[in-house]
């Protein structure tokens, strides 16, 4: 039979057949080895377990879209969750998982969390994503700002939450939905979220879309791939593309160049292109060493 994959742990995966039942099953090595292991919004072939014995997954259908970090699959949208408080927010980190969704195919969000805490900052947050594409959005779990617009946005879609850990993403499902994900403090000493989820989880939601529930990060990289293609990530960039003196033009230090015009002009926030120039740097040194 067919189910979606909700959730994998410790080697067993939950599966949700069309009936609405769920099953746990077990990859055959062979489909481990073929096409990597499934992640969370997979369809996929069961069989269910009989008594005491797993059931397992035989195939997985083909993929409407997929990330790596946070590895999901079959998404419709991904909300990069931002907090405008401590952890502070690592915006390279945000560009990055705009990066890898769009290069994905799949739609970016920006949700600005924690807004009770810091307003001013999520103002400047929101700011910087002007043109981005990304309809940013401001929440805060806490007062319930933001809550009401964010679930009709949501609505019967896919959304996979993602972001640095602390961000605030478990606790919004929560708020938004009135579920009881687990969700975690800050350290104290460093400020930094604690890792408290530890896997992904695809959640059925009211109104027939799923919300993915995804571990934060610390740290993320982006793929690689030729930096050229970097800019075309960037759709505040888009239109400007071929008002550039060079061609291609990465936007970064070419003299007369449309991207930087519209950065010193105002149009584009000199913060977002600042993280673009390092993520590019970034790139092209981890192109030049890719055959190391
Ligand atoms: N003031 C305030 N605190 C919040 C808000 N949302 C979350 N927090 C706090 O932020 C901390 C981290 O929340 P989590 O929901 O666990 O963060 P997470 O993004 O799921 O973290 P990981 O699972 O580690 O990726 C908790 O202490 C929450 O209470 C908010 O809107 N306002
Ligand atoms: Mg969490
Ligand atoms: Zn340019």
């Amino acid at each position: 039979m067919e189910a979606i994959i909700l959730r994998g742990i410790g080697g067993f995966y939950y599966a949700l057949d069309d009936a609405g039942a769920v099953h746990q099953v077990r990859a055959q090595r062979k489909l481990r080895r073929d096409r990597g292991k499934p992640k969370a919004g997979d369809r996929a072939i069961i069989t269910p377990g009989e008594g005491e014995e797993d059931g397992w997954i035989h195939e997985l259908l083909p993929r409407k879209n997929e990330l790596t970090r946070p590895p999901v699959a079959n998404i419709d949208v991904a909300v990069i969750v931002a907090a405008a408080a401590a952890p502070l927010p690592d915006l390279t980190m945000v560009d990055r998982l705009m990066i890898n969704a769009r290069r994905a195919g799949i739609d970016v969000m920006l949700v600005i969390s924690k807004c009770d805490l810091d307003a001013g900052l999520a103002g400047s947050i929101e700011a910087q994503y002007r043109g981005a594409d990304c309809s940013p959005m401001r929440v805060s779990s806490r007062t319930g700002e933001g809550l009401d617009e964010l679930r009709a946005a949501l609505s019967g879609r896919v959304c996979a939450l993602a972001g640095q850990s602390g961000a605030g993403k478990s606790t919004l499902i929560n708020a938004l939905y009135g579920l009881e994900l687990e969700t975690g403090g800050l350290s104290r000493k460093i400020d930094r979220g604690k890792n408290t989820t530890r896997s992904c989880q695809l959640i059925p939601v009211a109104g027939g879309g799923m919300v993915l529930d995804t571990p934060g990060f610390s740290l993320l990289e982006t793929d690689v791939f030729d930096p050229v293609e970097i800019k075309d990530s960037y759709p505040e960039f888009l239109p400007l593309e071929g008002g550039c003196y060079f061609q291609p033009c990465y936007h970064a230090s070419e003299p007369r160049c449309a991207v930087r015009d519209a950065v010193a002009a105002g149009d584009i926030d000199p913060g977002r292109h600042g993280r673009y120039a390092e993520i590019l740097e970034d790139m092209r040194q981890r192109w030049r060493e890719r055959y190391d």
